[in-house]
C-alpha cells in the first residue's frame, strides 16, 4: 500500500478500500472499541484444513490480516470461534455445509486478540483438530 501517495488525505488512506473516512474507526466514532479495529492491511495468511488438523495449527498476525482457511482434505470440516471473555459473541467460522473439500473461508481479523478455534467434527476446545489466531496490534 502506498501510503505517501494518499497522504493529503490526512491519514484516511488506509480506510479508502474499505468505504472511506466517515464510516466505522472514522474520527468521531461513538463505540471506543472500533477505534481499536484495523483496516484490511492488504495481507492474507492461508490456514489449511487437512484430515484431522489445521496446517499451520497456530499463527501469529497483524490487526487488518485476512486469514484464509482452505479444505486441503478429503472430509468435510468446519471452523468454529471459540467465544471467550473479551469475544462473547464471535460469529466468525464456517459451517461444513460451506467448506467441503476444495473450498475456503476468509475473515479479516480487525482487533488485536487471542482467537481459539475448533473443527467440531474431529475435535473439542482445546483437543484435537483445533487453531489459534494471534492477533498483535
Ligand atoms: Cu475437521
Amino acid at each position: 500500500m502506498r501510503l505517501s501517495s494518499n497522504a493529503w488525505l490526512g491519514g484516511c488512506a488506509g480506510a479508502l478500500v474499505i468505504g472511506g473516512c466517515g464510516g466505522a474507526g472514522g474520527v468521531g466514532a461513538k463505540d471506543t472499541s472500533v477505534l481499536a479495529t484495523s483496516a484490511s492491511n492488504g495481507v492474507t495468511v492461508e490456514v489449511l484444513a487437512l484430515d484431522n488438523s489445521f496446517r499451520s495449527e497456530t499463527i501469529t498476525v497483524v490487526a487488518g490480516t485476512v486469514v484464509t482457511w482452505e479444505n486441503r482434505g478429503r472430509n468435510d470440516h468446519n471452523v468454529v470461534a471459540v467465544a471467550t471473555e473479551v469475544f462473547p459473541g464471535s460469529t466468525w467460522g464456517v459451517a461444513e455445509a460451506d467448506f467441503h473439500p476444495g473450498q475456503a473461508y476468509s475473515h479479516l481479523f480487525a482487533r488485536p486478540g487471542v482467537y481459539e478455534y475448533v473443527c467440531t467434527i474431529h475435535g473439542a476446545k482445546g483437543k484435537g483438530m483445533v487453531g489459534t489466531i494471534t492477533v498483535t496490534g
